[in-house]
């Protein structure tokens, strides 16, 4: 059974705990859950990993790069949190894993909030992007990546 990563970046450790007006109530462990089970539905592996540090969301994604030059996974769902809006390293690591589609995900309508949100540097290496569903997107993103098949 092929992998699908659920990587979750910065500060989304914290989901369900504060906030809940912008990001709702269900915790990250809660995502987790509903993304497992999408994977067990629709024929995925699914592993998630969180990191508040930038380096180690770059050696997840040249891990699953390896992986997927292998044929061992399929591709990532990806929400990298406020690096969307800062990181040029995170641009590169997708571009450089070259073919590992990465569906972009975020929680709110980052363009419905402040102007600092609108740019996103993933956005131009990401395969697709899920954008203000709620944590439903990240369920959202997986069945997209499985029409990718
Ligand atoms: O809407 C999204 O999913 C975001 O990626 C969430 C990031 C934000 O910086 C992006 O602009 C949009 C923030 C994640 C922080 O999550 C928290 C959740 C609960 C309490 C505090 C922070």
């Amino acid at each position: 059974m092929k992998k699908v990563l659920v990587l979750n970046g910065p500060n989304l450790n914290l989901l369900g705990t504060r906030e809940p007006s912008q990001y709702g109530t269900a915790t990250l462990q809660d995502v987790e859950g509903m993304c497992r089970a999408a994977g067990e539905r629709l024929g995925f592996e699914v592993e998630c990993f969180q990191s508040n540090w930038e380096g180690a969301l770059i050696d997840k994604i040249h891990e699953y790069g390896r992986l997927y030059k292998e044929g061992a996974a399929h591709g990532c769902v990806f929400n990298p949190g406020a690096f969307t809006h800062t990181s040029v390293a995170l641009h590169d690591a997708i571009k450089g894993v070259d073919g590992l589609p990465v569906i972009e995900c975020h929680i709110s309508n980052v363009h419905a909030r402040e102007s600092f949100r609108h740019h996103s540097y993933v956005s131009p290496a990401a395969a697709g992007i899920v954008i203000g569903f709620g944590v439903d997107g990240y369920v959202l993103a997986l069945e997209g990546l499985a029409r990718k098949c």
